[in-house]
Formats: structure tokens, C-alpha cells, sequence
């Protein structure tokens, strides 16, 4: 049986086991959670976090010397770069369009006495972007922070590229560790479909569904548009920029990594799987997908700037204040310039709201009324996040095989 189909039952299984676990016997469930489903999760989630950090490191290194010229390096850059920004910005159009149609924060009460959240300090943008460059690049690796990973062996690809003659063994080398890593990848996709199970069951079980009912019509909104985004925003850009590429078959090809994506709600930790499963069933060259996806996975975050869409018009009308159309445009470029400075983990949706929400001064206590129903969101928009990434990198592939073409006339 295919991987895909593996991960799919598994995910379902996983559901409904916690559903019925959650509904009908929490207490079993703590049992079966404390001893299976969360160490099952968590085997799975270290061993595709173990892979993260050099698979980065080696994929950038080779995006990198596998460009060639950077010329070609600066086209491919300049291309995904203006993609992310573009379908983030149309992804936030979206959720607040949505948001403000059907208005989820003017249905139902909610307790806005006793809401409060202590926002974790994200940082400011500014401070992001000056701190790309890592002043120690073996502290940026041993924390994991992927914006300074990606910078520095940005400029290890630069110098090997521009050093090609006299540094053919040190490519070589890092050609060899990335083909480890990559091999490692798939003997721990052998063990996908157990942790994706011990994932959901965990996840599903522990929220249980008390918090769906209060948050209906947020949940129902903030799921519609990561499906609206998916299919219009995606299918188009693998049909019309990706050479006509049929849709369903990107998204059926895309799945495992989708479904792992799901389970794990981090963007870093399934990233050596979508970048596997983008090579072999997408057939993106290596050298394409080195650069984007681990790029993608964190500076691109359409499912998240949805919930922030849709979250930020939710607590304006909970508290009843009208957001000015200049505001709106506020929430739109803080969270397109917010999606950048944050690595994908669990929950980071949820700092970078704090953000949205400061710069257009609303409160950030309405954060504590979607704090229930966030969990089981922010499967669904990491899901949305990794995806956005592989477009990116059918598009830039099309786009590099078009112009090939017209040159070779
Ligand atoms: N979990 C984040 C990710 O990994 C997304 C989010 O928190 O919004 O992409």
C-alpha cells in the first residue's frame, strides 16, 4: 500500500479514535495517550526534527551551487520571493472579505470579562531582518533558527559557486551528506504513518469539541478560506504558471507530506518530507526545491495570515470596533511582513497575531476567545503553509523549463 494511502488512513483512524475516546471515555483516553498516542507523536516528530537542521544546511548549500549562475539564482529568487508575498497578501484579502460578509464575532456572546493573553513578544520585523545575518552561525544551527541557517548557507552556496573549479570536493561532500539525509527521510516516512496516528489521536482527543460549538462560524470561515486559498490560488498557479499541471493531481501528489504537515503542525519539522515528496512525486529538480521549500517554510505562511485575516475582523466586531479600510490595509502588510520573521513551528500564528492586532490597536486579550480552537487550526493552515511552498516550486520550475525553451530556438 502507498505511503499516501498509509497516511491517510492513518489521519482518519486517528480522528475518529480520539472523537470517540474524547466523547465517550476521557479517561481511557488519558491511559492511551500518555502511554501510545503521544509517544508514538513524539518518536515521529524528533526523528523528522532530528533531520531539519542538515537538511537544510546541505539542501540551501546545493539550491545554491545547483543554480549555476547566479544569475539564474537572482531570477529563481526574485520569482518565489514576489510569489509568497503576492499569495500571502491574497490570502489575508480573502479571510477578511469572508470575515467581513458573514461576521463570526457578531454571532453568539462571548466572554470578553475575563479574556486575557499575555502575548509572547514577537519580534518586530525590523528586528528580524537585521538579524538574519547570524553572528555565530554553529549558535543559529544549535537553536534552530532557520532565517539565519538559510542566510549563512546562503552565502556558503554563494562562495562554493563562485570557488566551483577549486572546491569540486567540498560540493561533493555536502552532495553525499544531503543524499544521507535524504536517504534517513524515507526510513523515517516508514514510521509516518504510526506518528501521524499517535499525532491526531493526541491532538483530537485532548480538544475534544466543546471549543467548535462556541467558535462555529470562526472555525467554519477560518476553514473555508485555507480551502478557497488551496484550490484557486494553488490549482491556478500549478495550471496556469505551472505549465498547465493538472490540479488534482499536484494536490493527490502532495498529500503525504500535507498529511504529515496536519499531524505535526510545524512547517520546519515536516520539511525534509515535502521536500522528498515534492522531488519525487511533483518531480521538482533538487536544486529548485532546496531553495524554495525550506525558504517557503519560513518566510511563507498563507494559512496562517488566513486565521489572521479572519481572527483580526472576529475580535473587532467581539469588541465592536470598526476597522477603517486604512486599517484593513494595516492588517494586510503587518501580516504579510509578520509571516516572515517567524520559523514554522506550533502556534506561531498565534504570536504573529498579537502583532496584527497590535499595529491596527485592537485588543490582544480577543486572543484567549480563539485560543481553544487554535490547536485544531493550525493543522489545517500548516497544512496550507507547506503547500504554498510547493506551488512556489512548480512554478519556478515551469518558469526555468520555459525559458530554456525559448533560448534553445
Ligand atoms: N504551525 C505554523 C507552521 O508550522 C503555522 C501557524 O502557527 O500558524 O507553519
Amino acid at each position: 500500500m502507498k505511503i499516501t494511502t498509509k497516511i491517510i488512513i492513518a489521519l482518519l483512524v486517528g480522528a475518529v479514535v480520539g472523537i470517540i475516546l474524547n466523547v465517550t471515555a476521557p479517561n481511557v483516553f488519558e491511559v492511551l495517550d500518555t502511554w501510545l498516542f503521544y509517544p508514538l507523536g513524539q518518536i515521529f516528530l524528533n526523528l523528522i526534527k532530528m533531520l531539519v537542521v542538515p537538511i537544510v544546511l546541505f539542501s540551501i548549500i546545493l539550491g545554491f551551487t545547483g543554480l549555476g549562475d547566479p544569475k539564474k539564482l537572482g531570477r529563481i529568487g526574485v520569482r518565489t520571493i514576489s510569489y509568497f508575498l503576492v499569495t500571502t497578501a491574497i490570502a489575508i484579502v480573502i479571510a477578511i472579505s469572508l470575515a467581513l460578509i458573514f461576521k463570526p464575532g457578531e454571532v453568539g456572546t462571548f466572554d470578553t470579562a475575563n479574556a486575557e493573553f499575555n502575548a509572547e513578544e514577537a519580534p518586530p520585523v525590523s528586528d528580524t531582518l537585521l538579524n538574519m545575518i547570524p553572528a555565530n552561525p554553529f549558535a543559529a544551527m544549535t537553536s534552530g533558527d532557520m532565517l539565519q541557517i538559510i542566510v549563512f548557507a546562503a552565502f556558503i552556496g554563494f562562495a562554493l559557486t563562485m570557488l566551483r573549479e577549486k572546491t569540486q570536493g567540498v560540493i561533493k561532500l555536502i552532495e553525499q551528506g544531503n543524499e544521507i539525509m535524504m536517504y534517513l527521510v524515507g526510513v523515517v516516512m516508514k514510521f509516518a504513518p504510526y506518528g501521524t496516528f499517535g499525532l491526531i489521536a493526541s491532538a483530537i482527543g485532548s480538544q475534544g469539541f466543546s471549543a467548535i460549538k462556541a467558535m462555529g462560524l470562526y472555525f467554519i470561515l477560518v476553514v473555508a478560506a485555507l480551502i478557497i486559498h488551496l484550490i484557486i490560488v494553488y490549482g491556478g498557479t500549478v495550471y496556469f504558471l505551472g505549465g498547465r499541471k493538472n490540479p488534482l493531481k499536484f494536490f493527490k501528489g502532495f498529500t503525504p507530506a500535507m498529511g504529515v504537515a496536519f499531524s505535526t503542525s510545524s512547517s520546519n519539522a515536516v520539511l525534509p518530507i515535502s521536500m522528498e515528496v515534492a522531488q519525487e512525486n511533483l518531480k521538482v529538480p533538487k536544486h529548485i526545491s532546496s531553495f524554495v521549500q525550506p525558504l517557503g517554510a519560513t518566510i511563507n505562511m498563507d494559512g496562517t495570515a488566513i486565521m489572521q485575516g479572519v481572527a483580526t475582523i472576529f475580535i473587532a466586531q467581539v469588541y465592536g470596533i470598526d476597522l477603517s479600510i486604512g486599517q484593513l490595509v494595516t492588517v494586510v502588510l503587518t501580516a504579510v511582513l509578520a509571516s516572515i520573521g517567524t520559523a514554522g513551528v506550533p502556534g506561531v500564528g498565534l504570536i504573529m497575531l498579537a502583532m496584527v492586532l497590535q499595529s491596527v490597536g485592537l485588543p490582544v486579550e480577543g486572543i484567549a476567545l480563539i485560543l481553544g480552537i487554535d490547536r485544531l487550526l493550525d493543522m489545517a493552515r500548516t497544512a496550507v503553509n507547506i503547500t504554498g511552498d510547493a506551488a512556489c516550486a512548480v512554478y519556478n520550475t515551469a518558469a526555468e523549463e520555459r525559458r530554456e525553451k525559448k533560448l534553445a530556438k
